[in-house]
């Protein structure tokens, strides 16, 4: 089985190639590619870039160029959710683009004909990321997660988002990503750790908690891993 775990900055996967140790780096398509055997499963890891469109294209290509079967996004997000603190995980049960409109045409927000406002993420993950999350004794939330290319740090964007869509959280890859997958028929699972509360603070705390969060995504995920190698 081929997995693919994608982030969009270099720090959410770092600490999974640390992790491995030894990878081999292909280029492609201006991006890099890595590839690792991990107990038994082939791995291709990359980090995208920032926002839908290296995110789609990144996808597409671990799904159509490297063959990947299954793909985990493993990342930070902003809380719009009040429940939600730094450094809790998200688990997407669908998500949204919060940036797609044209209601001018007396559509929903996030809709586009053909398209659909939500993408929902594959229920065998989040069942194995239950089991996962019982195991490491660690509190995970599941909720609607909404993207957009902008990185929100307004109190009014942000609870717009959480109205219109129901949104738990917000980050700028995971909704093109659910995209890709769900056309192409690839099981598919959003992780997010929360680096910010997408308010006027949004910046400091990010810088102050890319790493933390980003690291809190990456072991979680990699124990997915370790449950799908078995
Ligand atoms: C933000 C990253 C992008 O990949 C989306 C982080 C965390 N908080 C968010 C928020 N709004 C939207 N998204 C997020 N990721 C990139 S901008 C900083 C880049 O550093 C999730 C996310 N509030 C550049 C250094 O100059």
């Amino acid at each position: 089985m081929k997995i693919a775990i994608m982030g969009a900055m270099p720090e959410e996967i770092a600490p999974i190639l640390e992790k491995l140790g030894t990878y081999k780096t292909t280029q492609y398509a201006k991006n890099n590619y890595y590839e690792a055997s991990y107990k038994g499963v082939d791995l291709v890891i990359a980090y995208s870039k920032i926002g839908k469109v290296f995110s789609t294209l990144t996808a597409t290509t671990m799904i159509e160029h490297f063959g990947a079967e299954k793909l985990l996004f493993s990342g930070v997000a902003g809380a719009i959710s009040p429940a939600l603190k730094v450094g809790d995980l998200v688990v997407a049960t669908k998500l949204s683009q919060h940036d797609l409109d044209i209601t001018a045409f007396g559509h929903p927000f996030g809709y586009v004909p053909e398209g659909s406002v939500y993408v929902e993420t594959d229920k065998e993950l989040i069942a194995l990321s239950k089991l996962v999350a019982h195991e490491m004794n660690k509190n995970v939330k599941e909720g609607v997660i909404a993207t957009g290319d902008q990185f929100v740090a307004n109190e009014e964007r942000k609870n717009w988002i959480g109205a219109t869509f129901s949104a738990d959280a917000l980050e700028m890859e995971g909704a093109s990503v659910a995209v890709v997958c769900d056309a192409l028929d690839v099981p598919f699972f959003i992780l997010r750790a929360i680096s910010d509360a997408a308010d006027m603070d949004a910046s400091f705390s990010f810088d102050e908690f890319l790493q933390t969060s980003a690291q809190e995504s990456a072991e979680f995920v990699m124990k997915m891993v370790d449950k799908l190698a078995r």
